[in-house]
């Protein structure tokens, strides 16, 4: 799963990719030819951790995702980003939007003033600009083609015309295509066709190091910037945790103490990104591993075993199925059998976050 990095110049982008990468990326690095740096990273499971203690597994293993951490150039150049950078964007799987909210002199910002929420605004703009001039390509070159089309032939094209429009005409009315309606059969039509708005959106408020203890006021301030499904705010500040990631996991949690920072923000920002993409985890424990794995939500448990072995998938039988927190509570498999706690689900069972499963398979 890729997560795209995006935001003006020096808002912090590669600052907060170097922490959640725990990096060393050159900040401050403009100009043509700036690839994006690109890292992956582990999403840290606090249900994984406990449920470790109790087989003490010879391996441990989180399912991870990959950051691609974009030029700051790309939206600050007054022209509008470039069609290879949008094709680039259009891959991601979910979009972080670094938004700078800390203030230094020495740092200078495209604008001119640090304005958070005009950045937010500027940049939800800018990629329903490009869905709509998407759009509007694509409307044309539905028209070409179906010109020389019999009136008969012409269902599908029209059908798609016509929610091509409608798309655009709420971008025009500032609804990103995430936000607006859409049956099922549209959503067909849709599935080749890979919109930025369309896009889960996690806005990244990066802070002033002063201001850390603060994360979750300033959360708060702005959580009704992005309106609409699939869109969250999280508040951390990049250069301590830049720092921070350069650290022990046990200087780091001092650290941390000292400033007044409750949470890990970072790890918490890994987290949200990672549940805005619509993926919930399911665990494999024993003491041979215990491991986190991610499937699309709504996944079947067939499905969910593909993910671990697609032979486990062609061959499979039933899933006994316990829930995380029932067998940390029962303290061993054998107790939470005993307590009623471990199902039998067929083909049918719809896999739910933190879920452990055991699959029978037949080969
Ligand atoms: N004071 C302060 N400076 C920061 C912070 N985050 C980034 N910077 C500085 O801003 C400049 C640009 O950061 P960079 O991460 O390269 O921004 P990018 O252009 O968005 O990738 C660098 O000099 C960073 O040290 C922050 O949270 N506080
Ligand atoms: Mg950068």
């Amino acid at each position: 799963m890729d997560l795209g990095i995006i935001g003006y110049q020096r808002c912090g982008k590669t600052t907060i990719f170097n922490a959640v990468t725990k990096g060393n990326a050159a900040t401050g690095a403009y100009g043509a030819g700036v690839q994006p740096n690109i890292g992956v990273v582990k999403v840290p499971d606090a249900r994984l951790d406990q449920l470790a203690k109790l087989f003490s597994p010879k391996k441990f293993t989180l399912a991870d995702i990959r950051y691609i951490d974009f030029p700051g150039d790309a939206f600050s150049t007054g022209q509008g980003p470039s069609p290879q950078f949008l094709a680039q964007l259009a891959r991601c799987d979910a979009l972080i939007h670094v938004v700078r909210v800390f203030k230094d002199e020495t740092v200078a910002h495209p604008a001119g003033s640090v304005d958070a929420a005009r950045d937010i605004t500027a940049m939800d703009l800018e990629l329903a600009f490009a869905d709509a001039a998407f759009i509007e390509k694509r409307l044309e070159r539905i028209e070409a083609s179906t010109r020389s089309m019999k009136t008969s032939e012409r269902g599908e094209a029209e059908r798609e015309t016509v929610l091509l429009q409608r798309l655009k005409a709420g971008l025009e009315a500032d609804q990103p295509l995430r936000a607006q309606e859409m049956s099922a059969e549209e959503q067909k039509l849709l599935v080749n066709y890979q919109f930025l708005t369309d896009k889960p959106l996690l806005i990244v408020l990066n802070i002033d190091e002063g201001n850390a203890a603060h994360a979750p006021e300033i959360e708060a301030e702005y959580a009704g910037a992005e309106a609409g499904p699939h869109t969250a705010v999280a508040a951390i500040s990049g250069k301590i945790e830049q720092e921070l990631a350069q650290m022990s996991d046990d200087d780091a949690a001092e650290f941390r103490k000292d400033l007044g920072i409750t949470e890990p923000g970072l790890d918490r920002m890994i987290r949200m990104s990672y549940q805005l993409t619509g993926l919930i985890s399911f665990f494999t424990v024993g003491p041979d591993e215990c491991r986190a794995w991610n499937v699309h939500a709504g996944a079947t448990a067939p499905i969910a075993a593909g993910k671990i072995h697609t032979d486990l998938e062609r061959g499979f039988i039933r899933a006994e199925v316990v829930h995380w927190d029932d067998l940390l509570a029962a303290g061993s498999m054998a107790e939470a059998k005993k307590q009623a706690h471990v199902r039998q689900e067929g083909k049918g069972y719809v896999v739910q976050d933190g879920d452990c499963l055991n699959v029978l398979f037949n080969l």
